[in-house]
């Protein structure tokens, strides 16, 4: 099936829903026979990245490392899709760099931290206004939102209806 190799990157704050709609895009792509790579916390945060914690410094090694491997992944040919707070702007705007031009496409999953915090579906907020958690993205560390992203997902829709979304612009920019 043809398909140009980009990199979908997810950035958004814990509990924003990135790695939901990023797997259920995944799905979706999957279904219609295209070849995907997922990457997110539960393949990256416990392999590649176990070394690194969540200071300004590891949380850029961090997002480094995702984005040299995005790359090798689209250089493989695939669609990536990564699902990373990715608080940054500028390591962000460093991924870009790294890959060919069209090849980013940042993806904005913009719900308020309020939201996030209302949902809490690890208990992490509390944690983090509790103090338990030092520099916790939007309580105690920076959220750098994206000025222009390709895709900005926001209000109150489904899932699907992100998917559905962001499947419009893939097609929209002939990836698919
Ligand atoms: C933010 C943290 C922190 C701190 C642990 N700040 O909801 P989750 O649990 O599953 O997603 C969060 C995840 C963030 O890891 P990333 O690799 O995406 O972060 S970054 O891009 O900034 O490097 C959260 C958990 O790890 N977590 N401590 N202090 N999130």
């Amino acid at each position: 099936k043809q398909q140009q190799p980009v990199v979908l990157w997810f950035t958004g704050l814990s509990g924003s829903g990135k790695s939901t709609i990023a797997g259920a895009l995944e799905a979706a792509l999957v279904a219609e026979g295209h070849h995907t790579y997922l990457l997110d916390g539960d393949n990256i945060r416990h392999g590649l990245c176990r070394d690194l914690g969540f200071s300004d410094q590891d949380r850029a090694e961090n997002i480094r490392r995702i984005g040299e491997v995005a790359k090798l992944m689209t250089d493989a040919g695939l669609i990536v899709l990564s699902a990373f707070i990715s608080p940054f702007r500028a390591e962000r705007e460093r991924v870009r760099e790294r890959l060919s031009e069209g090849q980013f496409i940042e993806v904005f999953v913009d719900t308020p931290l309020a939201v996030c915090e209302q949902r809490d579906p690890k208990g992490l907020y509390k944690k983090a206004r509790a103090g338990e958690i030092p520099a916790f993205t939007g309580i105690s560390s920076e959220y750098e939102p994206p000025r222009t992203p390709a895709i900005h997902l926001s209000g109150d829709l489904s899932v699907a209806e992100h998917v559905a979304t962001c499947l419009h612009v893939l097609r929209e920019r002939g990836v698919l």
